[in-house]
């Protein structure tokens, strides 16, 4: 069993991405800028936007944090990203999720101009990355594919099951595992809440995608000896024995399904890591102007 360590690897991409930003700058170009819109004081979102701005700062970009109060009317919002949008000077910018209830999250994400979406989440992005265009793609799909790149784990032909199918994740990790490409090639299942047969489908998977949101959900019983697992769950659970009073929970029980695995990610330090990561490298994408314009 080897362990994919996705916090080493993501270290050694923010460095590689530093350096290239110092090559632009010494050369006159401009520092990739990235924008942050927070709504509200949810604990994960404050968490996950600190990773996104330490990121930026450890790559040598510019980052601007927006912050709003949980009751921001959506026409405010839609403001904001207006603003953004015809802001030279923001490369690319995301706007954290999820929103509070009274805003339309897919309102909001259209109203990104897609050429600054280093989220990938506007249609455009989307539409493009299922009919091979350049796009932006979804951070966590895109930090599992660079992870399975750099272990050199074979995903041509073989069985490759996603458990989830949100459209952050789930769907765009299908559509990127069955692109005609390398990592690619797989024959996927998608399985979700509904699918009778998920743990058959698991049983059969050379790879598992777990991307469902519930701690400890894939067991020993669903592994086949040999798979390779992508462990995606961050559900934080509570735990007295941590400073923060809480701990991050896989979705894959992790102690009886790693004996019997080729490769495994941890939680924390697996996919996390390569999200933020996979960001850095779509807003260095935005500044050089790499996709579009
Ligand atoms: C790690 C996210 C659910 C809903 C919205 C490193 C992150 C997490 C874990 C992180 C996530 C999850 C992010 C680790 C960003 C991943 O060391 O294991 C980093 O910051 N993430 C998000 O922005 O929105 C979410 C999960």
């Amino acid at each position: 069993m080897q362990l994919i360590d996705g916090k080493a690897v993501a270290a050694q991409i923010k460095q590689e991405i530093a350096a290239e930003v110092e090559q632009i700058v010494a050369a006159g170009g401009k520092r990739p800028h990235l924008a942050a819109i927070l709504v509200g004081h949810d604990g994960g979102s404050e968490t996950y936007v600190a990773n996104k701005v330490k990121a930026c700062e450890v790559c040598g970009f510019k980052s601007t944090l927006i912050r709003f109060e949980a009751d921001v009317t959506e026409a405010e919002l839609l403001n904001k990203v207006e603003e953004l949008n015809q802001d030279a000077d923001v490369d690319g910018f995301i706007v954290q999720l999820p929103l509070p209830k009274h805003i339309s999250e897919q309102k909001v994400i259209e109203a990104i101009d897609y050429r600054k979406d280093v989220d990938g989440f506007h249609p455009i992005n989307v539409g493009r990355l299922n009919i091979g265009l350049p796009c932006y793609v979804s951070a966590t799909p895109n930090g599992i594919l660079e992870l399975l790149s750099r272990y050199q784990i074979e995903t041509s032909g073989k069985k490759c099951v996603v458990l989830g199918r949100s459209n952050i994740v789930g769907k765009p990790m299908a559509a990127l595992m069955m692109r005609k490409a390398q990592p690619g090639d797989a024959t996927v299942t998608v399985c979700h809440s509904h699918s009778k047969d998920l743990v058959k489908e698991c049983q059969e998977a050379d790879i598992i995608i777990a991307a469902i949101g519930r701690p400890n959900f894939v067991t020993a019983d669903m592994v086949k000896e040999g798979a390779v697992i992508i462990d995606v769950g961050t559900t934080r659970v509570p735990d007295a024995t941590k400073k923060s009073g809480f701990r991050l929970n896989g979705d894959v029980k992790f102690d009886e399904v790693a004996p019997k695995c080729s490769f495994i990610t941890p939680v924390p330090g697996g996919v996390g890591p390569m999200t933020i990561v996979s960001l850095m490298k779509n807003t260095l994408l935005a500044g050089k102007k790499a996709i579009y314009d």
